[in-house]
């Protein structure tokens, strides 16, 4: 494949309703989209999975933006001609910011599985034409706020939820939750707020029979967890610290984790996912694709990892309504609690260009 343009952009979507978790408040998401066209006139498309601030990864919007421009984009330019299966070798010197690298390689995976008319979900591996499907409900101001906000949800069709969490707002919320939907298979999600000291704490959540307890501690307290896997009877499920398929195996070794949430994004894209995806399946470790609001063009990626045969609990893969009001593509509709997989060529979607351009804050197209 040869790169004939990029046109970087940065969009802001209005959320639906607030989305509070332990790190921070967002009304909106600023995100980056990349549109990719190759020297024989293909397109690819991609967005950039990185938030407006560093609070969930150090990577942010911005960053990714930066490190594109001044040394990713550079570095394929050198690098000429060449396919998706080497962009992250060529990336590699260039350290961390595996959202940025990601963006580039998913809009370089779109625009030649185009070129052999083949979809992503069948590249992949798929195995699955729909997936169920998870929701990510955050911090509520009240308790009866939450209640309402999960009892939509469920009228929804959701099959899982996850509440956020955070110290001060954890026992009393998923004992309300639990209460009112005996059944439901639930789970939580902490983004690090809580300290090794709290496993006590943390093991009262064991009497809500969760699917298990997300990234309780510091992304980088690997150990931490390992501690706290002794501690608690709720299985411990790694997001953050999970940054490659290398981090994968150590936390598995370790014992820190027993369920992985795979984000490509935050693990440098979708060849780096199926790895970690296919290590966790001869391992016997579930996994679950996780979900950063994306857009319809990372939610229809999303979507078709989630349909490999490792992903044995439903993800973070909501439908558009979730957090817009309109999406860029076509809406992702649950029916049922599922939402079928993409089967057209690519990632199977394309954005509503003037849509696009109607919520478009800043554009840039660079030459090859
Ligand atoms: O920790 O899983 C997370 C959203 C933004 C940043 C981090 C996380 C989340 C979610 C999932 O909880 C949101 C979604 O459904 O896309
Ligand atoms: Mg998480």
């Amino acid at each position: 494949m040869k790169i004939s343009d990029l046109e970087l952009r940065t969009i802001n979507l209005p959320l639906v309703r607030p989305f509070r978790t332990s790190f921070g408040t967002q009304n909106a998401r600023e995100v980056a989209i990349l549109k990719l066209t190759t020297g024989d006139g293909i397109v690819g498309w991609s967005e950039c999975v990185a938030m407006s601030e560093p609070l969930y990864s150090p990577e942010y919007v911005a960053a990714s933006l930066d490190l594109m421009r001044r040394f990713l984009i550079p570095a394929l330019k050198v690098a000429g001609e060449f396919t998706v299966q080497d962009v992250a070798r060529i990336l590699s010197p260039y350290l961390g910011s595996p959202m940025a690298k990601a963006t580039l390689e998913t809009a370089l995976l779109d625009a030649q599985l185009k070129t052999e008319s083949t979809s992503l979900a069948t590249f992949l591996g798929a195995n699955k034409s729909e997936i169920p499907c998870g929701v990510s409900v955050g911090i509520a101001p009240t308790i009866p706020q939450l209640i309402d906000e999960v009892s939509g949800y469920i009228s929804d069709g959701y099959k899982r939820i996850k509440l956020k969490i955070e110290p001060g707002w954890d026992l009393e919320p998923v004992a309300e939750v639990r209460r009112n939907w005996p059944e439901i298979p639930l789970q939580v999600d902490a983004n690090q707020a809580y300290a090794r000291s709290d496993g006590e704490l943390l093991a009262q959540l064991d009497q809500f029979d969760l699917l298990l307890i997300e990234q309780p501690l510091d992304e980088h307290d690997i150990l931490g967890h390992a501690l706290l896997a002794k501690q608690v009877q709720t299985p411990i499920c790694l997001d953050e610290s999970i940054t490659s398929l290398r981090s994968a195996e150590d936390a598995l070794a370790l014992k820190a984790t027993t369920v992985i949430n795979i984000k490509p994004g935050r693990v440098g894209g979708y060849l780096e996912a199926v790895k970690i995806h296919d290590l966790c399946l001869s391992e016997g470790i579930p996994v679950w694709c996780g979900g950063m609001l994306e857009t319809g063009i990372g939610r229809a990626a999303n979507v078709a990892l989630a349909a490999l045969p490792g992903f044995t609990l439903p993800g973070d893969t909501s439908a558009s309504s979730r957090f817009y009001h309109r999406d860029i593509t076509e809406p992702f509709v649950m029916h049922d609690g599922y939402l079928s997989v993409p089967q057209g060529i690519g990632i199977g979607v394309t954005p509503d260009l003037d849509f696009l351009e109607s919520i478009t804050s800043h554009k840039e197209i660079i030459d090859f």
